[in-house]
């Protein structure tokens, strides 16, 4: 008997919205951080406040800030691989972090990123069957960031790449993918449709207008999406908890 993980530590009445917090490695802190967001212990605290069902680190912060994680009883989703925005060409997230990292750090779920279309792709998924395996033998729900990137991939939001990206997650066993929308919420619905029982979360993207964002988020929510897992639209705000409880209605979490 295939044993399912249970989503229930990281999703509220089956939706779910997580604080994501990587773009330190994954952008620098020059392009996105400021005096106040740049201290993790300033997201967590968004995160426990705004309610939300996940934060997501990579092992250096989960470990040095493990102390507070734990106590705020926020669920860690522990980011297992990463890159920084220097190198050009066909990109790769490499391994920083394993499951039994996420086991000894308390985490909740794992993450990992998969650039589809990149040369390096056999590799990514190569190391995520791996981590998939082990994670779920530890009841460790997997979440995909799949971004199409690189090769012969000209629009990684177009219909054709969002429901690849989810579909991809769903037949490589990932519980929850993750994927950028373009914008289509008919192109979303068909990606949702492509993901079968894999649960689709949105990423944020660069800071929007509120009024943009949450008409984004209110599409994202009537394609059949779970929720989001955004970063910079919430701790860039002036009012992080006000909008994270906007979202929250309308995601209904
Ligand atoms: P945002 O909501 O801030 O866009 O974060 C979502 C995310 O997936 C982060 O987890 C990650 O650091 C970043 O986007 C990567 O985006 P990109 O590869 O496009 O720079």
């Amino acid at each position: 008997m295939i044993k399912i993980v249970s989503l229930k530590k990281i999703t509220t009445k089956g939706k779910a919205i997580y604080l994501a917090y990587d773009q330190g490695l994954e952008h620098g802190p020059e392009t996105d951080f400021n005096d106040v967001n740049v201290n993790p212990l300033y997201i967590l605290d968004i995160a426990k406040k705004g309610k939300f069902n996940g934060v997501v680190f990579q092992k250096g912060i989960a470990e040095e800030y493990n102390k507070e994680i734990r106590k705020s009883k926020v669920p860690l989703i522990l980011k297992l691989n990463g890159r920084t925005r220097l190198v050009k060409g066909d990109p790769i997230s490499a391994q920083i972090a394993t499951v039994k990292d996420a086991v000894k750090l308390g985490a909740s779920a794992v993450g990992f990123t998969i650039y589809i279309g990149s040369k390096h792709e056999e590799e990514m998924i190569e190391e995520f069957s791996k981590i998939q395996t082990e994670a779920h033998k530890k009841n460790l729900p997997v979440i995909a960031w799949i971004y199409p990137r690189g090769g012969k991939v000209k629009n990684d939001v177009s219909r054709e790449m969002m429901a690849y990206a989810t579909r991809t997650a769903l037949e490589i066993g990932a519980d929850i993918v993750k994927i950028k929308y373009g914008g289509k919420k008919k192109d979303l619905e068909w990606a949702v449709k492509s993901a079968g029982r894999c649960k689709v979360v949105i990423a944020g993207g660069s800071k929007k207008s509120e009024k943009d964002f949450l008409k984004q988020v209110k599409e994202i929510k009537d394609s059949g999406a779970i929720g989001l897992a955004i970063g910079r639209n919430v701790w860039q705000s002036k009012d992080p908890l006000g909008l994270s409880k906007k979202i929250r209605e309308i995601v209904g979490n």
